[in-house]
């Protein structure tokens, strides 16, 4: 075969600028679908940030226009599709369910379709997520463990999630779904709890604010980064058989002690910084989530090699950075 050609979804957020410099690196060709905006001059920070901007191609499209996907993919004829857009802020699910269902679950089904009419040989990856789990059933999840959404979010995840299971057995697509715990960057958008908080530490420590408030302090999550979740999303499409697989740590840690961490890096204490407020508090919380990553490890050869510790550090000196120059992202 001559040269790969991907195509990418959502190639503008933290995990398109990833996924992008890991196959340009392999060789690839990548194709990345770019949703109009008035804001031209924003639109590719992060593959900026990262060093690939110019290096795609982009193509105008709108997970919630078919029409325009299927001419994206009959343009492109990608070998594999990576569909990871979505309206993937958890929060703002419950302001806005119906364009989160239209986005993040129709929006994947869309994408199985124009790949079904325009390219049924691609191989196809879908974001699928450990909020599935929600109302953890299980207290390590795994594959097997049974799913309770607990937010529009999680609930537009779950029919993107067996709608691609559904189309790998109707009609013998390579469709696998990646079932990834939370995985930040520096490249995280600056509403997610850790890097909120890394953003705050930062700027508390350059003295240009004092107080950070925050949400439910107490909410535990299975954090790791997003430069190493992407290659397993590639390693799923290497594979001979598409599968679902969760990706994950292993390891769960409070959102006060990913706190402390940030702060001790910059030798401060959360406690004299760090303020509750009731603004960030959900609907339904998903309390915890603890991963199970066996079956990656064991058929995709895939582990987790960035540390907690190495994360937090990574963020908040990005971010220490980004706020002396004065960048946004
Ligand atoms: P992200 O930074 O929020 O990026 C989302 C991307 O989707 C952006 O490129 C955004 O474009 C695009 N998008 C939104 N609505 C769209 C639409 N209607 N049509 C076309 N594109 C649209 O998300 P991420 O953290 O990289 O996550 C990637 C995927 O993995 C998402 O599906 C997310 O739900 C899922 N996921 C993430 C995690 C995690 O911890 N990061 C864990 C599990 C699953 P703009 O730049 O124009 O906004
Ligand atoms: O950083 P978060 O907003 O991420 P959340 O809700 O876990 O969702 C992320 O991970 C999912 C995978 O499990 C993805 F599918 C999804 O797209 C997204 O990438 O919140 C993490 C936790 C929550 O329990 C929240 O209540 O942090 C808690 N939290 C406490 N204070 C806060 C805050 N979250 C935010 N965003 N802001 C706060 O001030």
């Amino acid at each position: 075969m001559g040269t790969k050609r991907a195509l990418i979804t959502g190639v503008t957020g933290q995990d398109g600028a990833y996924l992008s410099k890991l196959l340009l690196d392999q060789g690839y060709e990548v194709h990345g679908l770019l949703r109009r905006s008035a804001s031209a001059d924003v639109i590719d920070a992060r593959l900026k940030w990262i060093g690939v901007a110019g290096k795609i191609t982009l193509h105008d499209g709108n997970l919630t226009d078919l029409s325009g996907l299927i001419r994206v993919i009959q343009e492109v004829r990608p070998h594999e599709v990576y569909n990871l857009a979505a309206q993937s802020f958890v929060k703002s699910s419950w302001q806005q369910p119906l364009l989160t269902g239209n986005v993040t679950g129709m929006g994947a089904a869309n994408m199985l379709e124009a790949v079904r009419i325009a390219a049924p040989e691609s191989r196809f990856y879908q974001a699928s997520s450990s909020e599935m789990y929600g109302l953890i059933q299980e207290p390590i999840q795994s594959e097997t463990t049974p799913f309770y959404p607990r937010s529009p979010y999680a609930a537009a995840k779950l029919y993107a999630h067996w709608m691609t299971v559904n189309y790998r057995e109707s009609f013998g697509f390579h469709a696998s779904s990646g079932i990834l715990f939370n995985h930040e960057s520096p490249l995280r958008g600056i509403e997610f709890v850790t890097r909120k908080i890394t953003d705050g530490v930062a700027r508390i420590k350059l003295g240009m604010q004092d107080k950070l408030a925050l949400g439910n302090l107490d909410a535990t999550r299975d954090w790791g980064h997003a430069r190493d979740y992407v290659k397993a999303m590639w390693l799923m499409l290497q594979q001979d058989t598409p599968d679902d697989y969760v990706v994950a740590t292993g390891r769960t840690t409070p959102v006060r002690e990913f706190c402390e961490l940030a702060f001790a890096h910059v030798g401060l204490k959360m406690e004299n910084h760090v303020v509750v407020d009731e603004r960030y508090l959900r609907p339904a919380e998903v309390d915890v989530l603890h991963g199970n990553p066996a079956k990656a490890k064991q058929k995709l050869g895939w582990v987790a090699e960035t540390s907690l510790e190495q994360l937090v550090a990574e963020m908040v000196e990005a971010d220490l950075v980004r706020l002396k120059r004065q960048e946004h992202l």
